[in-house]
């Protein structure tokens, strides 16, 4: 069952196809409802390695979307405007662990089978964070999120790091949808020189609107998705978000595991592992995820953070 989705497209290139999950085979209790079989796993792992990004269509179903979107307004009616002015670009940058639902979808079955699929026999989960652009708000900055350039396996085919992120509004490019660079997590692109590192906090401030990172590129690929698609993309691929030129919130759940965790070198296991803290979660909430978190007891010193991609990037 394939959705053929327009805008994921630029000229001269090949459709993306979203692969569905089959609904008619899966229980009934919302969360813990058995896993989706996906249509043609092979093809969603080509397209990850090859163009850095895949989509799944239909993982999320009403329920949880429901209580997923009732949440995050809740928590962002609760941002202060000092805040909101701080990433007037980004939008809201929440850490999942301020609430225990968040538990719930790092640990989706959908999610785990989707990762199962892609031959991730024991993959781990980092962080994540809810990114909302309010109405009428900028573009994002083009920007790609691997901080471990030093680590020589960033510049070989298999992903170190995913994201795999949640919109829960349809959305177009009227609304800031995501958009990015097909390949850009193997190939050098302008943009990784342009912009070398893109987090910064005038970035963020939208500073400077003519910035060339908010830049529109003639070679970007827009993907639009309905609530509850997920879209999964190497951490590395550059990637931006359109303006939301609409009068509704836009907001997205970004999640960000590491599919082969086992296979990473030592220092990177190590920089993974470090503790992290969940303030918001309870003891149901740790245990539903427990399986997912990083564990390394080596001796390796952790790789140091560095966004910025070298030489060998290509
Ligand atoms: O806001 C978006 O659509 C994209 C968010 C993003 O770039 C990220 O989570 O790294």
């Amino acid at each position: 069952m394939h959705r053929t989705v327009q805008g994921l497209q630029t000229p001269g290139q090949r459709p993306v196809d979203l692969l569905l999950c089959d609904r008619s085979q899966t229980a009934t209790t919302p969360t813990d409802r058995a896993p989706m079989p996906l249509q043609n796993p092979p093809e969603l792992f080509d397209q990850l390695v090859a163009d850095g990004f895949c989509l799944v269509a239909d993982l999320l179903d009403p329920d949880i979307l429901s209580r997923l979107r009732q949440t995050t307004d809740q928590l962002l009616d609760a941002q202060s405007e000092e805040k909101n002015d701080e990433q007037r670009s980004t939008g809201s940058m929440i850490d999942v662990g301020v609430h225990p639902i968040f538990a719930e979808l790092v640990a989706h079955p959908g999610a785990r089978s989707v990762l199962t699929a892609l031959g991730c026999l024991r993959p781990k989960w980092m962080s994540g964070y809810v990114i909302s652009k309010p109405p009428q708000s900028p573009a994002l900055f083009w920007h790609q999120d691997w901080w471990g350039w030093n680590d020589p396996s960033s510049y070989t085919p298999l992903p170190q790091q995913l994201f795999f992120m949640y919109y829960l509004v349809d959305t177009t490019p009227h609304n800031g949808c995501l958009r990015l660079l097909r390949g850009s997590h193997l190939q050098r692109h302008r943009m990784h020189d342009e912009v070398p590192d893109a987090h910064t906090d005038e970035l963020r401030r939208f500073s400077d609107p003519d910035h060339p990172a908010y830049q529109s590129l003639a070679e970007e690929v827009d993907v639009p998705v309905k609530a509850g698609d997920l879209v999964i993309g190497d951490s590395r691929l550059l990637h931006s978000a359109h303006a939301n030129k609409s009068d509704h919130r836009r907001t997205v759940i970004t999640l960000w595991y590491f599919p082969y965790f086992e296979l990473l070198s030592d220092g990177l296991r190590a920089a993974i592992a470090r503790p992290r803290e969940w303030t918001g979660w309870d003891d149901a909430a740790r245990t539903r995820v427990a399986d997912l978190v990083p564990v390394y007891s080596g001796g390796a010193a952790p790789v140091a953070w560095n966004r910025e991609p070298g030489e060998l990037l290509q």
